[in-house]
C-alpha cells in the first residue's frame, strides 16, 4: 500500500470518529498556525517592518565619535548648524526633504544639551535631509502635555516654514545610536527607536507608537494631528497610533538591529493621566473634533527665539 492510501485510510477513520464540533475546532487550529506562514517576512501584528532607505552621501570628511557617556559630539560638526539650528545639505537636491524635528519639553535642560549635541552629529553624518529643531516649552505649571506640544510644533514651525513637508517628532531622551537608522520620512507614518537600551533592545508592545515617529505634513493633516486631551503622563501616543491604523492600516518600522536608541537616564516623568482609560475608549469618536482643528484654542504663543543649535516656541496652554 502506498502511503497516500494509508493516509487517506486514516483520514477516512478519524472522520467517522470525530462529530462536527472537533472537526471545526481542528479546522480552526490548523488555520490559526498555518495561515501565518502565509504572509510575508515583514508583516508582524500592527507594523510592517521596512528596510531604512539607502543614505545617498553620508559626510565622508566627519567621523562620529562616541564620548565617555556613548553620546554623539563633534564639535567640527555642530559648527556647521545655521542659527536657529537650521541645516540644509549638498545631496540629492531633487528628492531631499525638508524635515522639521519637534521636541516638547520642559525643566529638562540637562538633556536638552546632550540631545543638541548628539543629534546634530548624527544627522549631519547621515546628511540626507534639510532639517530645522524646533524645541516647543510648556511655559506654565500645568501637568506636561506632550501630544498638545506636539500639534503646537507642528502648526508653528510651518507657519515660519511653509515648504517643510515631513515631521519627526521626537523626545529630548531618546538618542539614535546607528547611522543607517536613516531620518526621513518613508510611505507610511514609521516609528523609530523602536528598541530601546532601558528595555534590553526589545519592542515591548506591537502598536508602540511613542518616543521618535515620522510622518508627513499631509499624512499628519489627515489624522487631525494628536489629541489635546491627554493632560498628564501617558496615552496620548497609543491614540495617536489608532488614529493613523484608522486611516493608513498600518506603521512602519526598521529591522531590530538598525531602529536601537539609548535612553538617557532620569527620575520620575510627574504625573499621570488618570483620564487615559476614558479617552482611549473612544478615539476615533473625537478624532475629527479634537486636534489640529480645536488646536488654537488650546494655547497661547509666547515667544519664538533662535539659538545657535535650535528654535525654542514657548507656548501657554490653556
Ligand atoms: C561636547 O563637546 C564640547 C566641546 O567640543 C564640550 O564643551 C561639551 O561639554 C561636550 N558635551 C558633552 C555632553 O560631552
Ligand atoms: C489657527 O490660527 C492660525 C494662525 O493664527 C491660522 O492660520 C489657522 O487657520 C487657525 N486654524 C484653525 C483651525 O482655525
Ligand atoms: C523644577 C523646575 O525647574 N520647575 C520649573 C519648570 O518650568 C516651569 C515653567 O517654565 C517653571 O515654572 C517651574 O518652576
Amino acid at each position: 500500500m502506498s502511503i497516500w492510501t494509508n493516509l487517506r485510510i486514516t483520514l477516512l477513520k478519524w472522520n467517522d470518529r470525530l462529530n462536527f464540533v472537533e472537526k471545526f475546532i481542528i479546522f480552526i487550529l490548523l488555520v490559526t498556525f498555518l495561515f501565518p506562514l502565509t504572509l510575508p517576512n515583514s508583516y508582524h501584528f500592527g507594523y510592517v517592518e521596512i528596510q531604512p532607505p539607502k543614505l545617498l552621501c553620508p559626510h565622508k570628511q566627519f567621523d562620529l565619535h562616541k564620548n565617555a557617556y556613548g553620546y554623539f559630539n563633534n564639535s567640527e560638526q555642530l559648527a556647521a548648524v545655521n542659527n536657529g539650528g537650521q541645516y540644509s545639505n549638498h545631496c540629492d537636491s531633487k528628492h531631499k526633504q525638508r524635515v522639521a524635528i519637534i521636541v516638547p519639553f520642559r525643566n529638562r535642560t540637562e538633556h536638552l544639551k546632550i540631545f543638541l549635541q548628539h543629534m546634530h552629529s548624527f544627522l549631519i553624518k547621515q546628511n540626507q535631509i534639510d532639517y530645522q529643531i524646533f524645541i516647543i516649552e510648556q511655559a506654565d505649571d500645568k501637568p506636561f502635555n506632550r501630544a498638545n506640544l506636539l500639534n503646537i510644533g507642528f502648526q508653528e514651525s510651518i507657519g515660519l516654514d511653509h515648504k517643510i513637508d515631513c515631521f519627526i517628532f521626537h523626545d529630548v531622551d531618546i538618542l539614535p545610536m546607528n547611522i543607517e537608522q536613516t531620518y526621513s520620512c518613508t510611505k507610511l507614518p514609521k516609528h523609530l527607536c523602536s528598541y530601546l537600551d532601558k528595555f534590553r533592545f526589545v519592542l515591548i508592545y506591537p502598536t508602540l507608537f511613542g518616543g521618535a515617529i515620522t510622518i508627513s505634513a499631509e499624512q499628519f493633516r489627515q489624522v487631525n494631528g494628536y489629541s489635546n486631551l491627554y493632560s498628564g503622563w501617558g496615552g496620548e501616543d497609543d491614540d495617536f497610533y489608532q488614529r493613523v491604523q484608522h486611516q493608513f492600516g498600518l506603521i512602519e518600522r526598521y529591522p531590530s538591529d538598525v531602529a536601537r536608541c539609548i535612553m538617557i537616564k532620569h527620575g520620575h516623568d510627574g504625573p499621570s493621566n488618570v483620564e487615559r482609560q476614558k479617552l482611549l475608549a473612544d478615539v476615533l469618536g473625537r478624532m475629527s473634533i479634537d486636534g489640529l482643528s480645536t488646536l488654537n484654542q488650546t494655547y497661547v504663543r509666547k515667544s519664538i527665539e533662535s539659538y545657535p543649535l535650535y528654535t525654542k516656541i514657548r507656548a501657554e496652554l490653556n
